[in-house]
């Protein structure tokens, strides 16, 4: 072995055991009693692991150099499992395609390690998969691990010489171990593309409940739009039916020009409970926050709380990225004791963790105002609280 590569090799290795196996704690201030953001980014481009993007021989690699970049590792689902917590990560290359990694963590908020190898997600004969990311992870009561992801294959219809029309899809796939994945049709729906489609844990009537969110083209979701609910008889011919928007987009508000579901509910005593992303425009450009809702046990298209506004908006060095000013989340894991880890990515780079409760997160959906749409009614909000806590004193 060269001098170089030895030296390399030692440097390199040492700086990723030290990043992985590096310890996380709570951000050093009283926070807004919602949530609790941790300091440290869970999963990041360099948690990918070595043997992935370096030739490990010296005489094939002298200079110990990096045979595959990886940019960025982001977007990722979430589910508890044999007591590990569970990411299934949207890495992408240098190369800009974007594939599924399985990462796991003792305790949810560091030493995340990616498993051996990356998802080998199977194709469909005839219609290969040009780009794949974010990937949702239920643990449906059918006993099947379903991942629902966003399929992208370029446009068959693009006029000549556009060469960036594509056409956005959900993907499925279901598994029993996360390791060998059965590849189903894409949905079928007749609403126009679909991103951010997810499965809803439970049977509803013996059907399969999906959150769907149409759109009219690949980027803009047009006339189409907000958070859909539909029905699939067979997830092994997913035809979509009686999709109906349970929560659409609005104006001036955080999701006035787009939403989207993000992980599965979590089912609490109080409702279903949902995070979701929110898009507006700005001179700036695009703005993605999180914010939360809650819709009735029996009834899951019905909407029963409603919070204003967001509920994590970027801060920070989260503000900057590959697509700077986005937090999107695709995954949150529930745990035994009501503890809820919230996994989401900023600005399309990087995974963060926060923590709060089942009991935190439903306290802040009950009891935060509605977005009344116009300035005065915020400001009347402010006065209610104000003169409460008159009363009060
Ligand atoms: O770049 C921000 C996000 O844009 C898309 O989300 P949506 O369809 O809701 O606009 C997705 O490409 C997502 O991966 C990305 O984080």
């Amino acid at each position: 072995m060269s001098d170089l590569f030895n030296t390399r090799f030692n440097e390199v290795s040492e700086e990723f055991e030290k990043l992985v196996t590096q310890k996380n704690s709570p951000e050093d201030h009283a926070g807004n009693g919602i949530f609790t953001r941790y300091k440290n980014p869970v999963v990041t481009a360099a948690h990918a692991p070595l043997e992935w993007r370096f030739d490990m021989d010296a005489e094939r690699n002298p200079f110990f150099m990096e045979r595959f970049g990886i940019n960025a590792a982001f977007n990722a689902g979430a589910m508890k499992w044999n007591d590990k917590y569970i990411l299934s990560v949207r890495v992408e290359g240098y190369d800009r395609k974007s594939f599924f990694a399985i990462a796991e963590s003792p305790n949810g908020i560091d030493n995340f390690r990616f498993w051996e190898k990356p998802v080998v997600i199977p194709q469909i004969e005839g219609n290969p998969d040009t780009n794949v990311y974010d990937m949702r992870l239920i643990q449906h009561e059918d006993g099947y691990i379903y991942g629902i992801f966003c399929t992208e294959r370029k446009d068959p219809n693009a006029p000549k010489g556009d060469t960036s029309m594509a056409i956005a899809n959900a993907g499925i796939v279901r598994t029993k171990n996360l390791v060998d994945w059965e590849r189903l049709p894409d949905l079928i729906s007749n609403t126009g593309q679909q991103r951010n489609v997810v499965l809803h844990p439970e049977f509803v009537n013996g059907k399969y409940a999906l959150y769907t969110r149409p759109q009219d083209g690949f980027i803009d979701v047009g006339a189409g739009g907000g958070i859909g609910l539909g029905y699939v008889a067979d997830m092994t011919n997913p035809v979509v039916e009686n999709e109906e928007i349970i929560y659409g987009k609005a104006y001036h508000t955080v999701y006035e020009l787009k939403n989207g579901l993000g992980p599965a509910p979590i089912k609490t005593e109080k409702g279903w409970l949902h995070l979701a992303h929110g898009v507006r425009n700005t001179a700036a450009g695009l703005r993605y926050v999180l914010y939360l809702f809650m819709t009735d046990l029996n009834e899951l298209g019905k909407v029963i709380y409603k919070p204003a506004g967001y509920f994590m908006a970027p801060e920070n060095e989260e503000r900057v990225g590959d697509v700077s000013n986005v937090l999107f989340s695709n995954g949150w894991i529930a745990d035994e004791d009501g503890k809820v880890f919230i996994y989401y990515a900023s600005s399309d780079t990087r995974m963060h963790v926060a923590v709060s409760s089942i009991e935190q997160l439903t306290d802040y959906c009950i009891n935060t105002a509605e977005d009344r749409l116009t300035s005065s009614e915020s400001v009347k909000t402010i006065i209610e609280i104000v003169d409460n806590n008159m009363v009060s004193k």
